[in-house]
């Protein structure tokens, strides 16, 4: 078969002939003797090749068009695999499923023996990915910045129930699509003494870049994803180990290792730890510095940077981007103070991802002064400037309690904060940065999320994909918009016949997958309700599990009531120190151990939760998924990006409005859409009742006897007292509203099965769902982001499509 990628075809005899190159001299071995690993290296080097020449070609066009570039500063890129994801964007499947085939493997197990690359917790990092994957799909020049930690997020495993996380280890098997870069490498300091004008720092660390290229849509353009490692500046200190001082002498060496190890588990809870502050500054310097030092070997005058340079930072975690780029432009590069001040203001942009106020980054003064001290006396000129240009209201600004306001310092350093879906960026405008935006109206803007729909239907959703392009075209892959054009089909029954088949090939496959993995048996014909994300108090899986708890108590009552049998699905990890999260998963696990035998709901319910929740299993669940959950509190969940993966796949939602659910609703229909529970304004006013879970408690029959079954101990029989705080909690302290909002979701759960024992009204809902989902491609978010706050244009206009 000929494939094309970049007008080089590259027929399957060819890229067998590069695999086998690649196995004899790169692996050094023999075809007789290769192992699955040996292949996916073969053919991960073989592809890659692919990949060079456009990137290659994009860098030359950046330089020669003189390009503004983007840069995106991010803690996390959640990558998951790459192989199948680069072999898609290069047109390449089909000829890798033909040499696999001749070489005696299947493809999938090649593609499956990849390691997920998880170097983020959730939402935040994946958005991170995607976004690298659109900017190079729409030619938009751009570098991720990020840190190559060696232990991604930990593994979790359930032992009795209860999660238990082992370290990660991604990078004990060479990797295959990053080169190093030993020649970029950048001196970062730590602590020491601020001295007029400048820095002396007491220790420091190497960052050493490793390189990703990250190829768009048809290989039209590749952009680069530079992690840093870190390194010692001296192997050891030679005097200190002759004397005989061994740890001593180490230490350079201990300090390096111990930056770029681990990535820190916490999901939307703020990590006060001086390895997270050393961490956040290790990325942004290198960051900073690399790109002064290429803009340099460009253009000589620094003012002339916001014309050819965006950073984004994404969160608070690179905030520290203000004042190191004000230092280097400063004490490095001799600017006056308040141009370089405005200079970064002008090249910074701020996304904001949560308010929740313990994710909100703070650091005492002391810590700050201590391991940054040159810094910590630029952050209190800028804020001192602040606030005499602004004459502000004493309780706002960047230095307060004692502590440095990341938010505030984030804000203050950019000429764009943006919010990510509506609703958000609303409540930013109003709660965290009231009085910042209105002492700065116009700063705060919205860019709602999306997704690439390559990775979260092309890929990940075969059968679907097939059909759509078989439908409309294979446009929608590079321009999600198109996909409405499949909105006639809705009424079409030879079309939703065959919506449902792709849906049930999916479900098939994961019913496997579960049966083979966790041993349990799940019918693909019952309705696959799935809940998948970090746990937390906020995302409400306990709410989920209570109404699991109330329909298997009335299935019991009444087994012949006609009811739509389900599988309720969970996926999630919890931070390792969140006890109340992980008490959740506890209480999950438990419940599904007595549903699951109990022989009076055997054909009725199902509860499954398979361990370890990452961006592959993402892609094994979403697309079999019927019924997906976003239900979490009005007002907290700044957007969501699973809910649009869902959406995309043809899922239908449960929620409430909060976050992106809002958007979803309005581009599928609210009558495509189950909607319960309060509004984020709701919320607030039914808090100021101090007996609000009380009432409903008490007002819902149904809610009592869930409390009741866990307060009996009827999901613990060994262990009766388990749950009696969290029953307590449920009570007196149900900060999250699950019981306001049980009746309400109990109801709206009852309407999901009344549409689901209608095959042909559901399976309407579905197509419309997928067929209005256009808006969420992160195409459409970064075109947003390259006009509102990048001020950049893509290098493929007027281009050619290449294949
Ligand atoms: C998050 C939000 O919680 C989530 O709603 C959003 O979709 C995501 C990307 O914008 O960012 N904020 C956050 O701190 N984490 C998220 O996932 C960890």
């Amino acid at each position: 078969m000929n494939m094309t990628t970049n007008m080089r075809p590259v027929s399957s005899a060819a890229l067998k002939q590069a695999v086998e190159q690649h196995l004899t001299y790169t692996l050094g071995k023999d075809a007789g003797h290769a192992s699955v690993y040996d292949w996916r290296m073969a053919l991960s080097f073989a592809i890659r090749d692919c990949i060079v020449e456009p990137w290659f070609r994009a860098t030359r066009s950046t330089y020669e068009g003189q390009r503004k570039r983007v840069y995106y500063l991010s803690m996390e890129f959640l990558i998951g695999r790459t192989l199948e994801d680069a072999m898609i964007n290069l047109g390449l499947l089909e000829a890798a499923r033909d040499v696999a085939n001749e070489v005696g493997f299947d493809l999938r197990e090649i593609i499956e023996d990849e390691p997920d690359a998880a170097l983020g917790n959730g939402g935040l990092g994946r958005l991170a990915a995607c976004f690298l994957e659109s900017m190079s799909t729409i030619g938009c020049p751009a570098f991720g910045y990020g840190i190559r930690y060696e232990h991604g997020l930990f593994r979790q495993r359930f032992e009795g129930g209860q999660q238990v996380e082992t370290p990660e280890d991604w990078l004990t098997l060479p990797h295959p699509w990053e080169f190093a870069r030993p020649e970029s490498a950048y001196e970062i300091g730590f602590k020491g003494e601020a001295v007029d004008g400048g820095w002396r720092p007491a220790e420091s660390v190497v960052a050493s870049a490793y390189d990703m290229p990250v190829i768009g849509w048809q290989g039209r353009w590749a952009n680069t994803l530079r992690l840093w490692g870190a390194k010692p500046t001296t192997l050891f200190d030679l005097e200190r180990f002759n004397s005989g001082d061994y740890a001593a002498a180490a230490e350079p060496e201990a300090l390096a290792r111990t930056l770029s190890r681990v990535l820190y588990p916490d999901d939307t809870t703020y990590q006060g730890k001086e390895l997270r502050l050393k961490q956040e500054f290790f990325l942004t310097s290198a960051a900073l510095q690399d790109i002064l030092r290429r803009f340099r070997t460009e253009y000589d005058d620094l003012a002339k940077l916001p014309t050819k340079v965006a950073i984004q930072m994404n969160d608070t975690h690179p905030a520290i981007a203000g004042p190191e780029l004000i230092r280097l432009l400063t004490d490095v590069h001799g600017m006056e103070w308040s141009q370089a001040q405005e200079i970064a203001r002008a090249t910074l942009g701020y996304t904001n991802h949560t308010l929740l106020p313990e994710a909100l980054e703070r650091w005492s003064t002391w810590l700050m002064g201590n391991v940054l001290p040159r810094h910590m006396q630029i952050i209190e000129r800028i804020d001192d400037d602040h606030r005499r240009a602004t004459k502000r209201p004493a309780h706002v600004g960047i230095v307060r309690n004692n502590e440095v306001q990341m938010g505030e310092l984030a804000f203050i350093m950019s000429h764009k904060v943006n919010g990510v879906s509506a609703l958000h960026s609303d409540l930013v405008k109003k709660t965290v940065f009231h009085d910042l935006n209105e002492i700065h109206p116009g700063r705060i803007i919205n860019q709602t999320n999306g997704v690439t729909p390559r990775r979260w239907l092309k890929l990940a959703n075969p059968p679907l994909a097939t059909l759509i392009s078989d439908k409309i075209g294979e446009g929608w892959i590079g321009d999600l918009e198109q996909i409405k054009t499949l909105e006639p089909f809705a009424k079409d029954a030879d079309f939703r016949r065959d919506f449902r088949a792709a849906k049930r090939t999916n479900k098939v496959a994961l019913s496997n997958w579960v049966g083979e993995t966790m041993g349990v048996k799940i019918d693909p014909d019952a309705m696959f309700d799935v809940q998948i994300k970090r746990i937390h108090e906020y995302k409400r899986q306990h709410l989920n599990i209570f109404e699991t708890i109330a329909l298997w108590h009335n299935m019991r009552e009444n087994p012949n009531a006609g009811w739509a049998p389900r599988v309720k699905i969970f996926g999630g990890k919890s931070a390792p120190g969140y006890a109340v999260a992980k008490e959740i998963i506890h209480l999950i696990n438990d419940v599904a151990s007595v549903i699951n035998s109990d022989p009076v709901t055997k054909d009725l319910l199902k509860v499954v939760y398979p361990p370890n929740y990452n961006v592959s299993m993402a892609e094994r669940v979403i697309p079999a998924t019927d019924l997906s959950e976003q239900i979490s509190t009005a007002g907290k969940e700044a957007s969501g990006t699973g809910n649009m993966k869902f959406t995309m796949n043809g899922a239908l939602t449960i929620g409430t409005l909060d976050g992106a659910n809002v958007e979803i609703r309005e581009q599928v229909g609210p009558e495509n859409f189950f909607l319960f529970g309060l509004t984020a304004d709701e919320v607030v006013k039914h808090r100021r009742n101090v007996r609000h879970a009380r009432d409903a408690i008490e007002a819902s029959q149904n809610m009592q006897s869930v409390l009741q079954m866990i307060v009996e101990g009827r999901f613990s029989p060994s262990d009766p007292d388990r749950y009696h705080g969290l029953v307590d909690r449920a009570w007196n302290h149900d900060h999250y509203l699950v019981a306001a909002d049980f009746d309400s979701y109990y109801d709206a759960q009852r309407k999901v099965d009344a549409l689901y024992l209608d095959p042909d009204a559901w399976e309407e809902q579905a197509v419309l769902n997928t067929a209005r989902s256009g808006f969420f491609s992160s195409d459409r978010t970064i075109r947003g982001y390259m006009a509102d706050i990048w001020e950049t244009e893509s290098a493929l206009v007027g281009e050619e499509s290449l294949t």
